[in-house]
């Protein structure tokens, strides 16, 4: 071997051993965990975290519960999907409730939404959607979740969708006797950037409902740009070494 050759040798060692510390340095990048759900399992045995209203004169409210049966009316209910605990709806005559919380979603991340419910009509009374979240029309009965502004307050208006930055789970209703939850994922990197309000509503006039929320979670990982192979090699060759933390799309400006 030449010396020529040698030093290259050398050179291709060199720009190999760095290129995997670069590639180490993106990937730890990539798996930075972003926004989160405080209590999302309620497993603190409370709403800690979160926000209960209920309309005035409701016949009920939001509990904990550890499943198979509510406080109130004793009405069948599955067990939770993840630990001890879950939130449930039960009452004695009509109501409207909101459980919410606010959740800041980083920007340069994706953020996907995931959370189990379920929405038991007990004497099978059927959905009914007055347009709005309202007890006092008749008939207004169904859950529904919600994606609304963080300024969102208007939560039995006249007009339930003033405000809704996007309808997860449109009006529902299931039949008795539910079997278990249902598990619902959402990727809201749309709002990345920004802090939105996640509402899980529900309205009653027909008859025990009994809404469930289990499992709230949200993942949330970073989108930055890893630069092409080609890009890393010229920034090497240049003797940059803050490439990094740099976006792909100000490094080709
Ligand atoms: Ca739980």
């Amino acid at each position: 071997m030449n010396k020529l050759s040698f030093v290259k040798q050398l050179t291709t060692v060199a720009a190999t051993a760095t290129l995997m510390t670069v590639g180490m340095s993106i990937a730890r990048t990539q798996t930075a965990s972003a926004a989160s759900i405080t209590n999302g399992g309620f497993e603190t045995g409370d709403h800690t975290g979160w926000t209960v209203v209920k309309q005035e004169n409701s016949g009920g409210d939001r509990f904990i519960t550890e499943g198979t049966t509510t406080q109130l009316t004793g009405s069948s209910i599955p067990n939770p999907t993840e630990g001890s605990f879950f939130s449930v709806t039960d009452q004695g005559g009509p109501g409207s409730y909101v459980l919410f919380q606010d959740i800041v979603l980083e920007s340069d991340s994706s953020h996907t939404l995931s959370f189990d419910w379920f929405a038991q009509d007990y004497f099978n009374a059927g959905v009914s959607d007055a347009g709005n979240m309202s007890k006092d029309s008749f008939p207004n009965h169904h859950f529904r979740v919600d994606i609304v502004d963080t300024s969102f307050t208007d939560w039995f208006g006249p007009s339930s969708s003033a405000g809704v930055l996007a309808n997860l789970i449109s009006p529902t209703a299931e039949a008795p006797l539910v079997e278990g939850f249902n598990n619902a994922t959402f990727d809201l990197t749309a709002f990345s950037g920004s802090t939105v309000r996640l509402a899980f509503r529900n309205v009653d006039n027909k008859g025990f409902f009994h809404a469930g929320v289990d499992n709230v979670q949200i993942q949330s990982a970073s989108i930055a740009s890893v630069p092409e192979p080609t890009t890393i090699l010229g920034l090497l060759a240049l003797g940059g070494a803050g490439f990094v933390s740099r976006r792909k799309k100000q490094a080709v400006k």
